[in-house]
């Protein structure tokens, strides 16, 4: 007879090895698991990187991780504004379902559901390092410091994880990376996977560069875009929007360009003094030596007109250019410390911006239209090992899809109510047959500065349809391979009915997909209302 209790042993020692060897294997399995290194800088366009489009200025360190990896030629935002772009990233779905709408008058609810919050159950270690901007503190991190709203270029402040604000000596591009750096090298668990956000307050508005590139691009005269003047026909909205590098209300020659002379009183100046009053006297006397010779021509040449926003965008370009170079160098940083760490096989480095960002185009500044140029984000990847894909992926993607790609690859499921779609298979080579073929949008902020009126839309491989709405009633189309800077509103135009059609139906599934609750509805408008 089987003695019960020698029987229970055996059984449970057996139990205990098999246990033991399933534990070993997600051990095993678990360390094979990438780690993520994210890097979004704010309102880095694709114009300005070399990757994308070589005309202005190099890039070769952001180059680097699309030569050794994929460079997406058609990667969209769902909104393009700051807190609105995290808030999609972060939790894979579109504005109107994580709910926040705009960076002036939305809450992020901190208690949903967001990828570093699933990367974290399937055993992942998270970090946030930098701008974070939607005005509550993070959850889902094991660590973060944060920068307080869109912080400051020099002598930054953090808010670090018990809620102090401890101010920082030098300059934000260089500080964050050396956090993000100290993170990697010396707090985390080195035994569990990693996903480290490294959000760079850089290239936002006011573009000031670091004291040690200021001389860079002073002898670049950049090239005009060719709807440089826009005159803005038969597109109200766009008409009417506050972000003209040719008014001085809007791109304010002090504030935005450093023009800054004792007596002169603008909207802004009181703000350009509190930020460059935050350099320290070394720095202040290097800003100062290299912009004071150009603030004394700028006054005593006194240009009006076309000349003085040729002069504008021009200062404009060289500025934000420079203050790309620190970057570009930073992010190499990176990339070095994970390469000299035997980190790049089991890493994948993604960098990307919160949405894309005019340089001119339409005479502009700013994002906020869903326009190709604030449309697109930069996104290129460096894949960890085992992921083939090399060269361009030209598939529809959105920021909505980070969220799923990233745990799908950490091993989490993905919940149903996930709006973006996970991007690995495109990461393995494969080219489903099935993709999205359009892209949705929706922009809320409005009333509010640069006063871009509320719209969404549709977008697909040739043609764009958008709504303006609140206070107008304005449809817009275009041909994007006729048309591609989008200068000819063909709605209501004979000879597009078909594809007005065809759009609409098109924009029907997608806010019915998506469940969006501001919504066309039928009939179809024929011409559009002014
Ligand atoms: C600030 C800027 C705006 C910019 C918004 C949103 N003004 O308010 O020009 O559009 O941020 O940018 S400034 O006077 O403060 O520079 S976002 O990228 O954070 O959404
Ligand atoms: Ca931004």
């Amino acid at each position: 007879m089987v003695n019960q209790s020698n029987l229970t042993t055996r059984l449970t020692t057996a139990l205990t090895a098999v246990t033991a060897a399933a534990s070993a294997m997600s051990a095993q399995q678990a360390q094979q698991r990438p780690n993520i290194v994210y890097i979004m800088t704010d309102d880095h366009t694709a114009q300005m990187m070399s990757a994308y489009d070589a005309r202005h200025i190099s890039t070769p360190n952001l180059d680097r991780i699309a030569n050794d990896g994929v460079r997406f030629t058609n990667s969209f935002v769902a909104n393009s504004l700051s807190g609105p772009s995290r808030a999609c990233m972060l939790t894979g779905k579109h504005s109107h379902a994580n709910g926040f709408l705009s960076n002036e008058f939305s809450t992020f609810d901190a208690s949903q559901p967001t990828f570093p919050k699933y990367l974290q159950q399937a055993g992942y270690e998270t970090a946030l390092i930098g701008k974070w901007h939607l005005h509550v503190y993070p959850t889902g991190f094991d660590h973060w410091e944060i920068i307080p709203g869109q912080g400051d270029y020099y002598q930054p402040p953090f808010i670090n994880m018990q809620g102090d604000t401890i101010v920082h000596h030098g300059y934000l591009t260089n500080v964050i990376t050396d956090k993000a750096i100290d993170w990697m090298e010396n707090q985390r668990d080195k035994s569990k996977p990693f996903c480290l956000l490294i959000h760079h307050k850089a290239i936002h508005r006011n573009w000031m560069a670091d004291t040690c590139d200021l001389e860079l691009y002073e002898d670049v005269e950049f090239e005009l875009p060719e709807n440089f003047f826009d005159k803005y026909e038969g597109r109200r909205a766009a008409a009417e929007q506050e972000m003209a590098i040719a008014s001085n209300h809007d791109m304010d020659p002090v504030y935005d360009l450093k023009m800054w002379y004792p007596g002169v009183d603008s909207r802004l100046t009181g703000a350009y003094q509190g930020i460059v009053g935050r350099l320290d006297p070394e720095q202040r006397a290097r800003w100062d030596a290299f912009y004071q010779p150009i603030i004394d021509k700028y006054y005593a040449d006194s240009l009006t007109g076309d000349s003085l926003t040729v002069w504008k965008y021009q200062r404009y370009m060289r500025d934000y250019a420079k203050t790309v170079a620190s970057l570009d160098r930073n992010v190499g940083r990176v990339l070095d410390y994970l390469r000299d760490h035997g980190l790049d096989d089991n890493t994948l480095v993604v960098y990307t911006s919160d949405q894309g960002f005019y340089m001119g185009e339409h005479g502009w500044f700013d994002k906020r239209f869903m326009y190709e140029e604030s449309l697109n984000t930069p996104l290129v990847m460096r894949l960890p090992k085992g992921y083939d894909a090399r060269g361009d992926i030209d598939q529809f993607v959105q920021n909505i899809d980070y969220a799923p790609t990233f745990m799908e690859l950490a091993g989490a499921d993905i919940p149903s109510d996930i709006q973006g779609v996970s991007l690995v298979p495109l990461l393995r080579g494969e080219k489903p047959a099935d993709w999205r073929p359009y892209v949705y949008y929706h922009f809320h902020e409005y009333p509010a500065e640069h006063m871009v009126k509320r719209h969404y839309g549709i977008r697909n491989d040739r043609y764009k349809l958008m709504h303006f709405y609140n206070d107008i009633d304005q449809w817009e189309l275009y041909d994007l391979e006729a048309d591609p800077t989008e200068m000819h509103n063909l709605f209501g135009t004979p000879g597009m009915e078909q594809v007005t059609a065809d759009m609409f139906e098109l924009l029907r599934q997608a806010q019915e997909q998506y469940d969006d609750p501001i919504r066309f509805q039928y009939p179809i408008p024929q011409s559009t209302k002014k």
